[in-house]
């Protein structure tokens, strides 16, 4: 069959037929409708964080009033929402304590008990919250900077607050707790943690739980050294206070939280596991590409950077493979860059790369959830920055909810050469099967391009007559350091602070080309694509 393609380009319109040798730079995708072996992706699989230093300061958990906040947030629900971090082995609850009375300059002592209600944040607030922010901000990065944690105390107000804007963005809260309190046999004292726990029983919450954080670097961050063993028991005991809790006999515990898979985090893990491991119902670890302080564009955008993560995937699996076969692995803290990102990049189109590969490869490497670091707080790693502006990656995040999941297939690249072979990801997803428009059979394939050039995507002959809807991510001005990003060429924004856009895909007649321009994103839903039958 002979017709005519013509791609219309700002040079120039291309044309060519289709029985011609193919143009250079085309990528022939080869599907294959095969399940990659992994189990159906977590509805959660796309799952954030809140850091604890947001909590740093009683005040500043008020930002969680939002109601732009709350509708962004649900946006992604499914999800769980982690309350951890560093901070998490720094904080002490105190039940009798009110923060409104201590913090109030400008804060009606009823402003909170108004939120925990069901109120949103007063605007007059909020500005005098975000006017205050960035002295704050620079507090808590700075203590990371010099690992040097002060103690803060959180109230029964602060888990109300944070406990409501879970629960109203549809979001199941899990809470780190503190680790680092400990009896003079380097046991954990869990006496703060049961006050926690009582206070979040009173108010039946339903939540789940983690204990400490990046274990592997106590040392370095409080001068206590907590061996993989004794962490394991610790968990044991807090399985154990759990049990006695009719909320919480069968709420979720995750851990260790540890870093990096280096080699001493992997003998840390190691023993966690084989002391503890069967109370804990995932094994999470935390990962980064890159030190925010010191990345670079080119980071960014190298495939080599971003393999690095397959291999460390690896690593976990092996050590979980050994020790507890058959537990779910998450990636329980996860970004681009640590430090709390890295200014400009982070925060900007260029992360989407190192994000939607992470979704991409951890999906078909058989990771069960991603916490992304983070939903909103200090740093240039969030999804949603201070001023409530969603970034490109939560519009990523987003289509990635709508359009992705829940099985994994194989998907491969024929024929890529030259420099950009390792630089155009594909990946393959069943279509999400609650997605209104969609429905079992049709299949989603993302792709990103890092190259230089337009690549073209062609599905097998087989598929050719299906129709497709492509969603098409472009960066808005300032490139690939932009704060806005173009899906199909309009700027996805908020209608408004209760309503988030619709996500409308492109109509491709089929057999229309598929191209990628360089430094773009592509979600394609092939409808009809009769995975199922394949399978
Ligand atoms: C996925 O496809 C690639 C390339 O065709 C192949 O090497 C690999 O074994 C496949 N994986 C699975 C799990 O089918
Ligand atoms: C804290 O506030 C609550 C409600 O406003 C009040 O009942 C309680 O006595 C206060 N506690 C302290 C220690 O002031
Ligand atoms: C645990 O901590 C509490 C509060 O700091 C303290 O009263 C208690 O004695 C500690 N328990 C042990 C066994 O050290
Ligand atoms: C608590 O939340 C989990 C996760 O959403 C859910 O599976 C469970 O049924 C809930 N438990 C109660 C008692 O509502
Ligand atoms: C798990 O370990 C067993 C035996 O040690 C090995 O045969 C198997 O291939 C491993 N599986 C994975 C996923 O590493
Ligand atoms: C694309 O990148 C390659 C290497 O990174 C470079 O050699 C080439 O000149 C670039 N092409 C264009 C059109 O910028
Ligand atoms: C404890 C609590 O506040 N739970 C609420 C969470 O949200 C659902 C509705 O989305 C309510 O029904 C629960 O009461």
């Amino acid at each position: 069959m002979h017709f005519i393609v013509c791609i219309m380009l700002l040079a120039g319109t291309v044309c060519y037929t289709s029985s011609d040798t193919p143009p250079e730079n085309i990528v022939e995708l080869e599907l294959q409708l095969k399940t990659s072996g992994r189990p159906p992706l977590n509805p959660r699989f796309l799952s954030v964080t809140i850091d604890a230093s947001l909590a740093s300061e009683p005040k500043y958990i008020a930002f969680l009033g939002s109601q732009r906040l709350i509708t962004l947030t649900r946006g992604l629900s499914p999800a769980f929402l982690r309350f951890g971090g560093t901070k998490s082995d720094f904080l002490f609850f105190d039940p009798a304590k009110n923060s409104s009375e201590k913090e109030n300059i400008f804060w009606k002592k009823s402003t909170n008990q108004e939120l925990i209600k069901g109120g949103a944040i007063p605007l007059s607030v909020q500005h005098k919250l975000q006017a205050l922010w960035p002295t704050q901000e620079q507090i808590i990065l700075k203590e990371e900077f010099l690992r040097k944690y002060k103690n803060s105390t959180i109230t029964k107000e602060t888990i109300d607050l944070l406990y409501r804007f879970a629960n109203c963005s549809g979001l199941h809260l899990i809470f780190g707790l503190n680790a680092l309190l400990r009896n003079v046999q380097d046991q954990w004292n869990s006496s703060n943690a049961k006050l926690l726990i009582d206070y979040c029983a009173s108010r039946k919450y339903n939540l789940s739980w983690e204990l400490g954080n990046e274990p592997n670097s106590f040392k370095k961050k409080s001068g206590l050294y907590i061996d993989g063993a004794q962490l394991g028991k610790d968990f044991m005991s807090l399985h154990q206070l759990l049990s006695t809790y009719l909320s919480y006999k069968n709420s979720g515990l995750y851990g260790p939280d540890i870093g990096q898979p280096k080699k001493q985090s992997q003998r840390m893990l190691t023993s966690f596991l084989k002391a503890g491991g069967k109370v804990i119902n995932s094994v999470t670890w935390h990962h980064y590409y890159v030190d925010g302080r010191t990345a670079s564009k080119k980071d960014f955008l190298n495939p080599h950077v971003l393999d690095s993560l397959a291999s460390e995937i690896k690593t976990v699996f092996q050590i979980v493979n050994q020790t507890v076969p058959g537990k779910l692995v998450w990636l329980g803290e996860t970004s681009s860059a640590y430090g709390g990102g890295c200014p400009g990049l982070s925060n900007t189109y260029i992360d989407g790369f190192m994000w939607l590969d992470k979704l991409g490869m951890s999906a078909k490497l058989g990771i069960d959830v991603v916490m992304r670091q983070a939903l909103f707080g200090a740093g240039s790693y969030n999804l949603v920055d201070s001023d409530y502006e969603p970034l490109p990656d939560y519009w990523l995040s987003l289509l990635f909810k709508k359009l992705v999941g829940p099985v994994v297939l194989n998907a491969s690249l024929k024929n890529s050469k030259g420099i950009c072979k390792l630089k155009i990801r594909v990946f393959l997803l069943w279509a999400h099967k609650t997605h209104p428009k969609y429905r079992r059979g049709d299949v989603s394939v993302f792709a990103m391009n890092l190259c230089n050039h337009t690549q073209q995507i062609q599905l097998p002959s087989f598929l050719s007559g299906k129709a497709i809807d492509e969603y098409l991510l472009l960066p808005g001005d300032g490139g690939l350091f932009s704060q806005t990003v173009l899906l199909n060429g309009e700027v996805l924004r908020m209608v408004d602070d209760k309503t988030l856009p619709t996500l409308d895909g492109k109509e491709k007649a089929p057999g229309s080309p598929l191209l990628l321009p360089s430094s773009s994103f592509g979600f394609y839903v092939v409808k009809d694509a009769q995975a199922s039958a394949c399978l």
